[in-house]
């Protein structure tokens, strides 16, 4: 199935971080990484404390895993990176949320899908907009949502505008 992961992060090289994590989700089990979005440079949103500004980016993948084995691959990639949870909102190394997976609708206390946080978060909806102009990403549209929270602060990521 399709599924739709978000990257973040912003501590140490998050850029190397997102990097490392992207090859990793390609080498889980029955697991492709289709697509990438371009990286963006965002100011830190939804925190308690001032943070260094993140780099967000989405994947889109085609896996054979389950949602939940999913996501627990995903917690083992960001665990693997040194990924640390001293506190809500904390700053990351890396941070992978499961966004959306094709046909799954679920509310558990593990996982809800789609991701709860996309309709009001510019730096997932921006990276998703890379994957689907057209404003619906399996399903889920967001091109209005995105409407209203522009200007919140994300600019494209140069390192990777210039590929190096
Ligand atoms: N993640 C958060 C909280 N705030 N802000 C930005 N810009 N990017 C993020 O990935 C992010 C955030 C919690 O997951
Ligand atoms: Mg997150
Ligand atoms: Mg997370």
């Amino acid at each position: 199935m399709k599924a739709i992961l978000g990257f973040g992060g912003n501590l140490g090289d998050p850029y190397a971080n997102i990097r490392a994590a992207l090859n990793a989700v390609d080498s889980l089990c029955g697991t492709k990484l289709l697509r990438v979005s371009r990286f963006y440079l965002t100011e830190a949103v939804e925190v308690n404390e001032p943070q260094p500004s993140y780099i967000n980016c989405a994947a889109e993948i085609e896996t054979r895993l389950s949602p939940n084995a999913l996501l627990g691959a995903c917690l083992g990639i960001e665990s693997a990176l040194g990924r640390t949870r001293p506190g809500f909102k904390s700053p990351r190394t890396v941070d992978i949320d499961l966004l959306l997976y094709e046909g799954v609708s679920m509310n558990t206390e593990e996982l809800t899908l789609p991701h709860p946080g996309i309709l009001r978060r510019a730096f997932v909806m921006t990276p998703l907009s890379d994957l689907y102009p057209g404003g619906t990403a399996l399903g889920l549209e967001f091109k209005a949502a995105l409407a209203a929270v522009a200007g919140q602060g994300i600019e494209v990521y140069e390192r990777e505008a210039n590929g190096s």
